[in-house]
């Protein structure tokens, strides 16, 4: 039985109460404080990069002081919140580099899967041959470093994509050079009296997505399953009931692995497990938080108390001892909200400083031990607990997680019927789809926004796609809302339709697969770019489409950018604050269609939205004759 929305929202009203009762604020009342939004910001038709302004686009005012046109400022704007999200999961995947580069044999952090290094080694062609492994992470890690900033050449990245897709990229100049460069030619593009013109600050958008998804996002996944292992079906479970009111509760948030797994690492540690019991409690329990709770469930099993917009939840639960914090998505409310409770909100990284909070500065050099202090912290924490305030949601579910592209063909290598040796590649998925047993696989990602009834966009969209025989693969906060809700349970197989169903049995997978958090949705490329190189088809000819239907961050516009310019129609919930221009709407819905083979689609209407995902998978499919 799956957990509803409904009952999701009874339980927040439940911790709500708490919150009253301390005098807490919670992000349910701050809208309404900012509601309804500006106009102008909302429509993108503001303008604040130089100091004559702000100018607003108006009727009777049509161009700003320099004279620029609505087109401009929205494409600008638009640019601008790109460029913010190619920078943002790209420095993620540069810590990452730069955790590779300290990984040492008797260290805080090692290379768990050095059979990934050496294919990825080989495939850059570098030398692999009677080399140290330690001394090949190295290298490695500063060969990746180096496409952060090298002056010539375009990202190592780009060539597992079939060659069509870099022909397409080479042809409309889109491909991405030096990661860092893309992004400071977006800045650059957007300064006052540069680019004004939405065809040029589209294709730089493009651009600067695929610097991010074919570049930093690719480096962040790829090099964290080197370092912390390559993720594989493990259960785990979902939901504020994972929380355990009898254990010590420390909630990981954020999203670079790198302190999430530390933090599990001590936590798990005999002598601190009898430290927490020596302070009362019976035991340590880590959760996670968003897509650093993605990383720390799909290889360690550790559960999920929940996405975005419960973060303020598990404070509220009056049982969460600390809430351990590095970067992106981390509400500046938990500061305050601790506060009213007795949660040590403990932040970490220089990246992501915030009031209110103790800030213990986590790096490479010092982990292991700043871990164990902050898993100390939390368990002599336990004591300050106010036993009346406590209260967990009784709500869980169970979830398989962990596809990553390597366990998912390994996983449908059972479903095949082919007397050719297809095992190892993306055939029998080909097989299924081709026979019409699965319609075709759409690729939920994205966040929660308050905009759109949290989560619920993201459980009934997933509900009606896998009825139709439609395979979901799912990261970031919407992975989590389809475990929370219970999709991600091999027992959701009685949801799907009868093929789907098969297909679920056949692999005993669940019908909704948990690919990773958002950095990961590089591997919903890489399973696309492979796909289309097994059936000899195009990317933009598989029945195959992506959607955020609750987005709200800059990355997920960036992620937008780079899943459209790999030839996959991306279909929006929310509009990235371009509607106040015409011209901007045709290049993103339309224009881009003749570079890139794919485009957006924007629909606010939950219904609306799914329908139309499902009319473009089955057009594909009339497509190919299939
Ligand atoms: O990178 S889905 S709310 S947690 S931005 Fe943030 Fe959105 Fe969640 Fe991860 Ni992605
Ligand atoms: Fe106004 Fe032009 Fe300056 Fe923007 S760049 S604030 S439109 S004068």
């Amino acid at each position: 039985k799956l957990t509803t929305v409904e009952e999701m929202e009874a339980a927040t009203a439940r911790l709500l109460e708490t919150g009253a009762k301390v005098g807490a604020d919670a992000w349910q009342l701050r809208v309404k404080n900012q509601t309804p939004h500006c106009k102008f910001g909302e429509q993108g038709v503001c303008c604040r990069i130089c100091a004559m302004g702000p100018c607003r686009i108006t009727p009777k005012a049509p161009r700003g002081i320099c004279g620029c046109d609505v087109h401009g400022i929205v494409g600008r704007n638009y640019l601008k919140f790109t460029a913010g999200g190619a920078a943002t999961h790209s420095d993620h995947g540069r810590e990452i580099c730069h955790t590779l580069y300290a990984a040492q044999p008797d260290g805080a952090y090692k290379v768990k899967d050095p059979e990934k290094l050496i294919r990825i080694a080989k495939e850059w062609g570098v030398e692999t041959e009677g080399k140290d492994i330690y001394d090949l992470a190295h290298e490695m890690a500063e060969t990746a470093l180096m496409e952060y900033g090298k002056p010539f050449g375009v990202q190592r990245w780009l060539k597992r994509a079939p060659e069509h897709t870099q022909k397409l990229w080479h042809d409309a100049e889109i491909e991405p050079r030096a990661i860092d460069r893309e992004v400071a030619t977006s800045l650059h593009m957007t300064h006052m009296g540069c680019s004004s013109k939405p065809e040029a600050l589209v294709r730089q958008s493009l651009r600067a997505g695929l610097a991010d998804g074919w570049g930093g996002s690719m480096c962040g996944t790829e090099f964290s399953d080197v370092l912390f292992g390559t993720p594989k079906p493990i259960d785990t479970e979902a939901n504020l009931g994972v929380m355990n009111a009898d254990n010590v509760n420390i909630v990981v948030h954020g999203h670079d692995p790198s302190l999430s797994e530390m933090v599990c690492e001590y936590a798990d540690d005999p002598e601190m497990i009898a430290y927490a019991k020596s302070m009362g409690a019976k035991g340590i329990t880590v959760s996670g938080v968003c897509c650093t709770s993605n990383e720390v469930a799909m290889r360690r099993g550790i559960p999920m108390a929940g996405n975005f917009l419960q973060q303020e939840n598990v404070v509220l639960t009056g049982a969460c001892e600390a809430i351990v914090v590095d970067v992106q998505c981390i509400f500046p409310a938990l500061g305050p909200l601790s506060k009213c409770f007795h949660t040590k909100f403990i932040t970490t990284s220089p990246i992501a400083q915030m009031p209110d909070s103790d800030y213990i500065r986590f790096d490479v050099g010092t982990a292991a031990e700043k871990a164990k202090q902050i898993v100390k912290i939390a368990c002599e924490n336990f004591k300050n607990r106010k036993p009346d305030l406590v209260y967990i949601p009784d709500m869980k579910q169970k979830a398989t997680v962990g596809y990553s592209l390597e366990a998912l063909v390994k996983t449908l290598d059972g479903v095949t019927n082919s007397q050719v040796d297809v095992t190892g590649t993306t055939k029998p998925l080909i097989e299924c789809i081709t026979s019409g047993v699965i319609r075709g696989a759409v690729a939920m990602v994205g966040c929660n926004n308050p905009k759109i009834r949290p989560d619920y966009a993201h459980i009934e969209l997933m509900k009606k796609l896998i009825a139709n025989d439609i395979v979901v693969v799912a990261s970031g906060c919407s992975a989590q809302a389809a475990a929370k809700a219970g999709l991600m349970d091999k027992a959701a197989k009685d949801l799907c339709g009868a093929g789907l169903k098969r297909v679920c049995e056949l692999a005993d997978i669940p019908p909704v697969l948990h690919m990773g958090s958002c950095v990961d949705i590089s591997r919903m490329m890489v399973l696309v770019a492979e796909l289309a190189k097994d059936s000899g088809l195009n990317i933009s000819q598989l029945p195959v489409v992506g959607c955020a239907p609750e987005w709200m961050s800059e990355k997920a516009v960036s992620i937008g950018n780079y899943v459209v310019a790999t030839g996959i129609d991306t279909f929006l919930g929310v509009d990235p604050y371009v509607a106040g221009s015409s011209e901007m709407g045709q290049w993103l819905t339309e224009g881009v269609r003749d570079w890139v083979e794919a485009a957006y689609t924007v629909e606010t209407d939950i219904e609306k939205l799914v329908d139309k995902m499902i009319d473009r998978i089955e057009e594909k499919r009339t497509a190919l004759g299939i």
